[in-house]
């Protein structure tokens, strides 16, 4: 597909970065994951519009409203991913081709941080990579879908 829209949406406490525990989220701060991914969606010759909320409501309507918009969605959903069964159904609802993100490898850490709702809509998921993550996913959409 030419020029693919992509909704990038991240989930809440992600406007800490680097704020806090760089040895799990690295020391670059969540402006840096913005111009990270912008730089990413330039270098694939894909558009993107990244936005992160604090708020379950807010990713679910913005979810919502990617139908007929964007031709694609990369979610962190931070901690909503291990407990919303909202957005796990508003990604279904809306059927996009939507992909996974975590910085950090959620498999290796906690056992609650290893069950995914919002990963069940989703084609596939980059864990542990950090921001490179991202373009993955980006790369992903691209290319594969
Ligand atoms: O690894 C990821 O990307 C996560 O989605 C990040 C979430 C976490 O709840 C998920 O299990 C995995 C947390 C995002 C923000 O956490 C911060 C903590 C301290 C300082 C700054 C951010």
């Amino acid at each position: 597909m030419q020029h693919m829209r992509i909704l990038v949406l991240n989930g809440p406490n992600l406007n800490l970065l680097g704020l806090r525990e760089p040895d799990i989220y690295g020391t670059r701060n969540y402006a840096a994951l913005e111009t990270f991914i912008r730089q990413a969606a330039q270098e694939l010759g894909c558009e993107v519009d990244v936005r992160q909320s604090n708020h379950e409501g807010v990713l679910v309507e913005w979810i919502q409203e990617a139908y007929g918009k964007f031709d694609g969605i990369v979610i962190n959903p931070a901690a909503y991913t291990h407990t919303s069964v909202a957005i796990l159904d508003a990604l279904k609802a809306v059927a996009l081709p939507a992909i996974e993100v975590h910085l950090s490898d959620v498999d290796a850490r906690e056992p609650f941080r290893h069950v995914s709702y919002a990963g069940m809509a989703c084609q596939k998921t980059f864990k542990g990579l950090g921001f490179e993550g991202y373009k993955c996913a980006l790369q992903y959409l691209t290319e594969e879908s």
